[in-house]
């Protein structure tokens, strides 16, 4: 009988399994030695884009390490839904800090592990975007300045979800959440407000900065798995949809990500000391009216009377963005 080689497609970035590839070169959720750090029965809500970046974040990390890993978790979505106590769906050493001093709790465990002498012992501490951007950030800057051994991890919704949604420093201009309603004049968050927490990292001069979506696990896999060999203070802030939140469909969470990437209002990066070393250049360019128009966050910039204006400004971050980090 005549053989014909079969062509197979599912080997490429956009995937997960990647069981044909040489073994190592697969992701770490492809193997069955997985931690299943974050395991099945959290609460987190169908689609949450933050319980997907933590299951990928910290199994890689687990992976890197030969499972010598210590989670600190700030208050929030990721500590709530994974622990109701007595409750827990971690499956590693971890603790629950207060909302805004999960840096500071995370370089005591490293010096006590450094006390120790058990350098083999590596610290995660982990966020929301508030927890890090805004109630957690004087710890956050004291353990860049310190160079602590600590890879910070901050999944970043937009928004204070846990509590219901409301404004935090990462919130984009124009979009609604309880604090920043879809009235008046200018309806939503205001414009040239906010703060870029990985340039505000990088500014520390730390050894590694990152940024990664949920769009691209592979690189969110590489880049921590990375981050885990480098000693000092390493950041790396991820973009997660919040379906909830955002008033997306919890199918489209992935497609959501990836239009916050290829409109250019995610810029994905990496940078070591200060410097930008990478980046993920656009594939397929997206207006940013595409991604808005699927989040009801967004839903007062349509309907009849399309506020383009406010549109175009929002175009213009993300150009000035794709200008910036050269995507
Ligand atoms: C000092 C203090 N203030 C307020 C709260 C209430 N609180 C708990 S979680 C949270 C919001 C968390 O938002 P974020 O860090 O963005 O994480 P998300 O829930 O969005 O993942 C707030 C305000 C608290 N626990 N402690
Ligand atoms: S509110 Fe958002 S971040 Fe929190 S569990 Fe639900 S989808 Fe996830």
């Amino acid at each position: 009988m005549e053989m014909q080689p079969v062509k197979f497609y599912q080997t490429g970035t956009f995937t997960v399994g990647n069981r044909l590839l040489d073994e190592s070169r697969r992701s770490v959720q492809a193997n069955m030695q997985r931690t299943n750090s974050l395991n099945s029965g959290h609460r987190a809500c169908q689609g949450c884009g933050e319980a997907l970046g933590a299951r990928y974040a910290i199994d890689a990390a687990m992976h890197a390490t030969d499972d010598r890993v210590i989670a600190v978790n700030a208050t929030g979505c990721l500590e709530v839904f994974s622990t109701p106590y007595p409750e827990t769906s971690w499956q590693i050493p971890w603790i629950h800090s207060l909302f805004g001093n999960a840096a500071a709790v995370a370089s005591g465990v490293a010096a006590a592990m450094r006390v120790k002498g058990r350098k083999d012992v590596r610290v995660i501490a982990q966020g929301g975007d508030g927890g890090t951007t805004d109630i957690g950030f004087g710890c956050l800057s004291g353990m860049f300045e310190r160079n602590d051994d600590v890879l910070y991890i901050c999944y970043d919704n937009e928004a204070y979800m846990n509590t219901g949604v409301q404004r935090s420093s990462a919130t984009p201009p124009a979009a609604r959440t309880a604090t920043t309603m879809a009235v008046g004049a200018h309806p939503g968050n205001a414009f040239g407000t906010g703060k870029n927490v990985p340039l505000i990292a990088m500014a520390h001069h730390i050894p590694f900065v990152a940024t990664a979506s949920v769009a691209n696990l592979r690189d969110l896999e590489d880049k921590v798995t990375r981050a885990m060999a480098i000693e000092g203070a390493r950041y790396i802030h991820i973009h997660v949809p919040c379906p909830l939140g955002w008033g997306s469909a919890p199918a489209d969470t992935i497609k959501v990500a990836r239009m916050a990437v290829e409109s250019g209002l995610f810029p994905v990066f990496e940078a070591e000391h200060g410097v930008v070393t990478s980046r993920y250049r656009i594939r397929r360019p997206v207006p940013v009216e595409e991604y808005l128009k699927l989040q009801r966050r967004f839903a007062h910039l349509f309907g009849k009377n399309p506020d383009t204006a406010t549109i175009s400004r929002i175009q213009a971050m993300a150009d000035q963005n794709i200008g910036y980090f050269d995507l």
